[in-house]
């Protein structure tokens, strides 16, 4: 029987900053203490883990000097080489400090958007020394309240100043590093800049290194825009950008719960994972969560080892489903092979087009079976298949 014990080849990887969250929100203050950087890399290790990812912030105060920044990199990097974890991934925190109240890349403060890209070139030099090979970019602070008081053409000029500008920086350095741009619809601005998926897509197009540039599509940030997030991920899959993913869960249109994967909605992490699976997506499952300010650090990692035992039952169910012989034969009867022929055939002209009859009367009643075929998702889910 499958254990559901997570080995380091599944992939599974944290933010420092999920674990290490210490559940101060706008009412509450923090409930828990702040984690020893080391000290979380062998938990996660010990937990079955492939990898623990950073914001420069999560590791040294902005001010920090090179000593200092030693000081925490000394013991992060031996407790990496001792337990085998890996840092597939690191991020700039842009945010947090006062000065990032108005954005990083779009504040309308000049100093404030140079300052912002020397922050990130710096961590870049420090993610690329421990192995990253992507950089995720999430600008929660680059948005807006009001209309009045941001240009968005203005403000996408400047977003895209900033990546072109990286871009050639990673490029200058002969980094072999990729970007990840990670959209949020809200929280904590009124509105964000690059609000979905679809948004950042269309973004990254307009980059002069655009080659180098996907996205970090996180599960709850597309469903608080009330969207489907595996029908998000496809898209990004077919544009070849599905450069990393961010797994947590979320409850509907709402505020950014970051619950632990597969808390929230269960029937849309399932096939979220049939997707990637059967996609072959072979970046890492990093979860980007939050543990509840309910737990104390017992509650915490148990939350942690859930999010990956998640992951693997519904691999699992995933599996059990593509395989089942009925739910072959149901796709069949639902027609979704069919959609992977191309319209046209060969050489076909517009004239061998117009040239041929349906008969609508009886297509029209035509039923396409898809109760059946959700209904043996959810019986595999459900278990009892
Ligand atoms: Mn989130």
């Amino acid at each position: 029987m499958n254990d559901y014990r997570p080995v380091p080849e599944d992939r599974f990887t944290f933010g420092l900053w999920t674990v290490g969250w210490r559940g101060l929100n706008t009412f509450g203050d923090s409930v828990r203490p702040a984690l020893d950087a080391a000290d979380t890399v062998r938990r996660l290790a010990d937990l079955g883990a492939y990898g623990v990812t950073f914001h420069d912030d999560d590791l040294f105060a902005p001010t920090s000097s090179d000593s200092e920044r030693e000081a925490v990199l000394k013991p992060f990097r031996a407790a990496l080489e001792e337990t085998g974890l890996t840092v597939p991934m690191a991020t700039t925190n842009l945010f947090s400090h006062p000065v990032f109240r108005d954005g990083g890349f779009t504040s309308n403060s000049r100093d404030v958007r140079r300052y912002a890209i020397r922050k990130v070139i710096r961590n870049i030099d420090l993610a690329v020394s421990l192995g990253a090979r992507t950089y995720v970019f999430w600008g929660g602070m680059d948005g807006a309240e009001t209309e009045a008081g941001k240009n968005d053409a203005a403000a996408l000029d400047r977003l895209r100043e900033a990546f072109d500008f990286l871009g050639g920086y990673v490029r200058d350095q002969g980094y072999d590093l990729r970007f990840a741009i990670e959209p949020k619809p809200n929280e904590p601005r009124g509105d964000v800049l690059l609000p979905t998926v679809g948004h950042a897509l269309a973004f990254i197009n307009s980059l002069e290194h655009s080659e180098m540039v996907g996205v970090n599509p996180e599960v709850g940030h597309e469903q608080m825009a009330g969207l489907n997030f595996a029908h998000g991920v496809a898209q990004a899959l077919w544009a070849g950008k599905l450069f990393h993913i961010d797994l947590n869960g979320q409850r509907g249109v709402k505020y950014d719960q970051d619950l632990r994967f597969g808390a929230g909605d269960v029937k849309e992490a399932f096939f979220l994972v049939d997707l990637l699976e059967s996609a072959n997506y072979d970046g890492p499952r990093h979860f980007d969560f939050k543990p509840p300010r309910t737990e104390d650090m017992d509650g915490v990692w148990e939350s942690a080892a859930a999010c990956m035992r998640n992951y693997l039952i519904l691999r699992e169910k995933a599996k059990a489903f593509r395989a089942d012989p009925e739910v072959i034969e149901a796709l069949k009867a639902s027609r979704v092979p069919e959609l992977a022929e191309p319209t046209l055939g060969e050489g076909e002209s517009p004239s061998d087009l117009l040239a041929e009859e349906i008969d609508l009367a009886e297509v029209g009643e035509r039923g396409y079976h898809f109760e059946r075929l959700d209904q043996l998702a959810l019986e595999h889910l459900l278990g009892v298949r």
